[in-house]
Parts: structure tokens; C-alpha cells; sequence
């Protein structure tokens, strides 16, 4: 038989392999990335994502959103390069439509709509070869998008929730929750891809099949917007890590390890924003670096 790797995420190993910039760094050195969601109705989505990630050590941030909420989200943040995009009858304009080959990472999905015109952008973004992570509204559009994913040559990763999980395989919730380690599994080996299956003990699947078990996080994470935050974090720390697995690994450890820490101090469970997590990644890195 198969041995099975499988492991939990500690303390011990974000200490081992979380690294710090150099003093020689520079803007560029530590990750061009560019945030594709938003629409009408969820703007706040894919500018959490960025916050995050910024928060989380990305250097450089763009963010593409359709046109129509452009003027609404630039405001809300100083440090991102916000562009716009549209799509009409199955083609799209804008920055998405460029070459995307300049950037060490791409994330797309959070807020981004059902639309059909947003499956053709999560198409052209498959295509390109670069680090990618795949969440909400992209994992919808991935249904129909499966060989596009299997022919990726750069790491693909999904961070689905259980539902999320249960449309990509036609799974039950039920059936996706009792067999939570066997079914990563066969997806991420079968997709080559890296698999984050969220909720509590969060397990990260790499494309070998190995797992790692998150050991961080609490119920204050039940909320809009929780899983957006993360989808910026593992952004962020794939594109300044050594290992995919590892990046991943410890964007979902500090992702918890946030929410622990608000409700140690001044929270309770009830009341934490996703933009408290957001806020409370500098105390937990500082606790490592
Ligand atoms: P139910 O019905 O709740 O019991 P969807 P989404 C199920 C954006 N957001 N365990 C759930 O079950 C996102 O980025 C924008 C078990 C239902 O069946 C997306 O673009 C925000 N089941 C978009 O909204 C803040 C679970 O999955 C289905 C589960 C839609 O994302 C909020 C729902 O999944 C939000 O992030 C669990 N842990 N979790 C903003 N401020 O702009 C979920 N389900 O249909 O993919 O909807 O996750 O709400
Ligand atoms: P999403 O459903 O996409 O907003 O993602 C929710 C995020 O919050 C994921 O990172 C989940 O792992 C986390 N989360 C939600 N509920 C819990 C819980 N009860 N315990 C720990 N983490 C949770
Ligand atoms: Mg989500």
C-alpha cells in the first residue's frame, strides 16, 4: 500500500519556514500580484482580499473589477492599483484581456458573480503560467472549466468551503464533511492541484497528495468575509515562500491563529469582522518574525 503522508501544521513549523525580506529588498522582490474579483453588489469582496494581502507581506497590488464599481472600490484603498474590466457577449476588455504573464501571482473569484461573461476570465487566467488561487465565484465557473485546470502547468490552488467542495465534485455536504481527507485527495491528485478544504482543521492537499492540517481558528471565522480575507493571505504568501505547500500552509495558520488571538484579547466570538482578521495579521506575524 500507498504510504499516506499526512500531517498537522504547527507553531514550530511557521517558525521553521516563514522567512522575512532581505535588506536588499525591493517592491517587486516580494510579489506582483493582482486581485480579479467584485461586482455589483459584493465591491468589498476582492478589496478585503487585497488588504489582506498586502497585510500579509505582498509587495506590489493590482486589483481588476468590473467597470461599473471602479470609482466605488478605488477609494477604499491607497496602497492598490485598481483597473477595470468588462464583459459583454462572451468577450472582455480591460486589464484581464492584457498580458498577465508580469505577475507572480493571481487571485480570482472573491465577489466576482456568476455572470458568464466572469467564466471567460477565469478561462484566460487558467491559461496563464502563473501561480493561481481559484475561490468562490471561480470555483463556480470552474465546473465547466475542468480540463483547463488539469493542463495548468504553473500550481493551481482552490480554497473551497464545503459547499464550494460539494459542487466541484457533486458530492453531498454530507458526503464531502464525512470524508473530508479521502476526498482532497482524490481531487487534488486527479486536478493536480493544491486543495485547501476550509472550515474547522482546515486540511491543505498538494498535488502528490500529501496533507496538512491546520491547528489554528475558531468559530469568530463563521462570517461574510472570512473566506475572502484568507484567499489575499494565501495570495501573499505563496508568492514570498520557498514552497507552495508551505505558503499555503501558513496564510491559513496566521489566517486562525488572527481569530484566536481577537478572542483572547478584547473579543468574543460574536464579534469579530473579517476586517478585525485583517487588522490583527501584524500582531500574529510579529509574534514570528
Ligand atoms: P447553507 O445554505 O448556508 O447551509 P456559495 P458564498 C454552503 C462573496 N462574498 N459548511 C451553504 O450552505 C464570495 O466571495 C462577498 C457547509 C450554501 O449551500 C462569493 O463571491 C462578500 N456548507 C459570493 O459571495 C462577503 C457550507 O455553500 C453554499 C459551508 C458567494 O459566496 C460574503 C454557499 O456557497 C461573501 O464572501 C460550510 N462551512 N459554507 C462581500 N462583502 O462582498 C457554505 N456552505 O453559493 O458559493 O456562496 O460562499 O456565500
Ligand atoms: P468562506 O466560507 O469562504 O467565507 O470561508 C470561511 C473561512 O473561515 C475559512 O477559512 C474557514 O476555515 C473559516 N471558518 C469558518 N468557520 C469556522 C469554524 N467554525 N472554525 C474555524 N474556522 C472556521
Ligand atoms: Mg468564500
Amino acid at each position: 500500500r500507498e504510504a499516506l503522508h499526512r500531517k498537522l501544521w504547527h507553531n514550530s513549523d511557521v517558525q521553521r519556514t516563514l522567512t522575512d525580506r532581505t535588506s536588499s529588498s525591493y517592491k517587486g522582490s516580494h510579489g506582483k500580484g493582482l486581485v480579479i474579483g467584485g461586482s455589483r453588489g459584493m465591491a468589498g469582496a476582492p478589496v478585503m482580499t487585497t488588504k489582506a494581502a498586502y497585510r500579509s507581506g505582498a509587495g506590489l497590488l493590482q486589483v481588476a473589477v468590473p467597470y461599473d464599481i471602479l470609482s466605488l472600490v478605488t477609494g477604499t484603498m491607497l496602497e492598490a492599483m485598481f483597473q477595470g474590466w468588462s464583459s459583454h457577449n462572451g468577450t472582455f476588455s480591460g486589464t484581464v484581456s492584457g498580458d498577465l504573464s508580469e505577475f507572480d501571482g493571481i487571485a480570482i473569484g472573491p465577489g466576482l458573480g456568476r455572470e458568464v461573461g466572469c467564466s471567460m476570465i477565469v478561462k484566460a487566467v487558467l491559461a496563464t503560467e502563473v501561480p493561481l488561487v481559484l475561490d468562490a465565484d471561480a470555483l463556480y465557473h470552474l465546473k465547466e472549466l475542468k480540463d483547463e485546470v488539469k493542463s495548468r502547468k504553473s500550481p493551481t490552488i482552490l480554497t473551497p468551503h464545503p459547499g464550494e467542495m460539494a459542487r466541484l465534485t457533486g458530492c453531498s455536504i454530507q458526503d464531502i464533511q464525512s470524508r473530508r481527507f479521502e476526498i482532497s485527495r482524490s481531487f487534488a491528485r486527479e486536478y493536480g492541484v493544491y486543495l485547501v478544504l476550509k472550515g474547522p482543521y482546515t486540511i491543505v492537499t498538494t498535488p502528490e497528495g500529501d496533507q496538512f492540517v491546520n491547528t489554528t481558528g475558531n468559530p469568530a471565522l463563521a462570517k461574510g468575509g472570512s473566506g475572502d480575507v484568507l484567499t489575499g493571505m494565501v495570495l501573499a504568501f505563496v508568492m514570498h515562500s520557498q514552497s507552495i505547500q508551505e505558503g499555503i500552509s501558513n496564510a491559513v495558520f496566521v489566517h486562525g491563529k488572527s481569530a484566536d488571538t481577537l478572542v483572547q484579547t478584547a473579543h468574543s466570538t460574536l464579534d469579530v469582522l473579517a476586517t478585525d482578521v485583517i487588522a490583527t495579521i501584524p500582531a500574529v506575524l510579529h509574534s514570528f518574525l
